[in-house]
């Protein structure tokens, strides 16, 4: 089993590496924005409640994401080769519960993929995005917002997988193919053959 957090700052590349991870070690992508916007789109309650969160650049409460991704978990069964987490967790007490949920099915995360760019570029990549893609969260002061609640609630995140030797730092300015090459040579070591 190959269990991978997908982990860096908004626009950091999670959601483009994701996609290709995806492909090539024959993963299960989870994303908990892409739910999230499922959700909202599919007009549920549960997106009712999230879409004034994430319209506003704030992380909705810990219990909706650390559910979906359980009943998520628990449904892939003995099929699944692994997991893609692109976007979960995002705090400490996300982390906390997403290695309760997988040691109660036998599993473990094993590594942490962080991506890391200046902010500045971060940025510029997202507003970019606001103007093809008119994603409701890609605009200046939604960012603003986005940036605090990841300094403050997510990444003290990357040392708590630092703590368990996990965490793997991933240069994430270069375009995107360079990208996934770095990751798959980050990888290699820990891949079974
Ligand atoms: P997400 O959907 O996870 O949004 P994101 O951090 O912006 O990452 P995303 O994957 O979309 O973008 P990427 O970096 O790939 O979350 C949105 C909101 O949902 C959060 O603010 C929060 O409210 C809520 N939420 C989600 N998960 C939560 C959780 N666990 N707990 C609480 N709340 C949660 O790419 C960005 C752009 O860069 C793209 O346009 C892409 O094309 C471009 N790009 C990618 N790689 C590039 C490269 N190498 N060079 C140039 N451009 C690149």
């Amino acid at each position: 089993m190959l269990n991978i957090v997908l982990f860096g700052p908004p626009g950091a590349g999670k959601g483009t590496q994701a996609g290709r991870l995806v492909e090539i070690f024959s993963l299960t992508h989870l994303s908990t924005g892409d739910i999230l916007r499922a959700e909202i789109n599919a007009g549920s309650e549960l997106g009712r409640q999230a879409r004034q969160l994430m319209d506003a650049g704030i992380l909705v409460p810990d219990e909706m994401v650390v559910n979906m991704i359980a009943k998520r978990i628990e449904n892939a069964g003995s099929n699944s080769r692994g997991f893609i987490f692109d976007g979960f967790p995002r705090t400490t007490p996300q982390a906390q519960a997403l290695d309760e949920t997988l040691a109660k099915n036998g599993q473990a995360i094993t590594k942490m993929l962080a991506l890391t760019a200046p902010e500045e570029e971060l940025v510029s990549r997202l507003l970019k995005r606001g103007t093809i893609e008119g994603r409701a969260d890609d605009n200046e002061e939604s960012l603003r917002r986005r940036f605090e609640e990841y300094t403050r609630k997510t990444l003290p995140v990357a040392q708590y997988y630092a703590a368990q030797g996990k965490l793997l730092e991933i240069n994430g300015v270069g375009n995107p193919d360079e990208i996934t090459q770095r990751i798959q040579q980050a990888l290699a070591p820990f891949i079974e053959a």
